[in-house]
């Protein structure tokens, strides 16, 4: 323990009771993704994988939503409740891959294949999102893919899930971008070979973002809400888990009997870790920072949601 773990502890647990109740004044509820801060997701009334939270989002009857997770995910929740307050705590909570295409870019892209459907994974702006047909995440991208008419797809930003889709979907002609997530990428196969030799027996699980050598040597493939059931019903007592590190927490409270690891400690997304407790207080205090999207965007982009939680109901 160090010095200050029980000042730590003390501080937290009195930020805690400061959140709970402002959360009361401000009829608000606070969802959480499943890769922040372990004592965030402590205080999550939902938490979840981006397609679980957005589908949260339009249920909830409370008036504010307060959003732990990053931009994007914000900007769903707000496309998706234009009657609700939607705050992130820390409005500098980017996605680095949500920034690696632009609507103008992918205008310029739609002209040269004018017969492609454009399916865009939920990691991407409000703008991306209204000139695509339909989003998808990692939990549905198949599933999307599948369900689209059209042989031509146009699939923005995330080559790796891309890719995997059309491993996956082979009667589709994926039209690939060439953006990546910078956490994902970080695992290579050698970290997966080292990770399996100290734990032998154990399963790796990997996160479709990750690289084609890293997810050919997975024993399973999934989004982070694949990875929640895959472990529970596994009869493996150890497991490798090629994502962000945020999962671990969750991973551990539900399978107490079970082991997790991390192929290398460098999987972990600065931007998920910008929420602390002091600042989700200080959000719901000072009702910052709000996230709006202008209506004619919005009326697009939630026409591109709709379309996938049609499909993944
Ligand atoms: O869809 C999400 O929430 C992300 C970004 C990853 C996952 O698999 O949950």
């Amino acid at each position: 323990m160090r010095v200050n773990d029980k000042d730590d502890l003390k501080y937290n647990e009195a930020l805690k009771k400061k959140i709970a109740k402002l959360k009361k004044k401000r009829n608000a509820v606070i969802i959480v993704h499943n890769y922040q801060r372990d004592e965030i997701q402590d205080i999550a009334d939902i938490s979840g994988d981006s397609l679980a939270l957005s589908q949260a989002a339009v249920r909830t009857d409370a008036d504010v939503i307060v959003f732990c997770g990053v931009q994007f995910m914000a900007e769903s929740a707000s496309i998706l409740n234009p009657d609700k307050t939607v705050l992130l705590p820390v409005i500098e909570a980017g996605c680095p891959l949500a920034d690696m295409i632009t609507a103008e870019k992918l205008r310029a892209k739609r002209k040269q294949y004018p017969n492609a459907a454009v399916v865009c994974y939920v990691n991407s702006s409000a703008e991306v999102k209204a000139e695509s047909d339909i989003a998808c995440t990692s939990s549905n991208a198949i599933q999307i893919v599948r369900s689209l008419k059209e042989k031509d797809i146009i699939f923005v930003p995330d080559r790796n899930l891309g890719r995997y889709v059309q491993s996956q979907v082979p009667e589709k002609n994926i039209i690939l971008w060439e953006g990546f997530c910078p956490t994902h990428i970080r695992v290579q196969e050698e970290d997966i070979i080292k990770a399996k030799e100290l734990h032998k027996g154990a399963e790796v699980l990997a996160h479709p973002e990750c690289n084609p050598e890293v997810l050919a040597i997975a024993d399973h493939v999934c989004s982070t809400a694949g990875m929640f059931t895959y472990a529970k019903k596994s009869t493996a007592k150890e497991f490798i888990i090629a994502t962000e590190s945020g999962m671990l927490y969750k991973l551990q409270k539900e399978n107490p009997d079970k082991k997790f690891y991390l192929p290398t400690p460098h999987l972990v997304c600065a931007n998920m870790k910008l929420i602390t407790l002091g600042w989700v207080a200080y959000s719901l205090e000072k009702m910052v920072y709000e996230i709006k999207v202008s209506e004619e965007v919005r009326e697009r982009a939630r026409k591109t949601l709709d379309r996938m939680l049609a499909v993944s109901k």
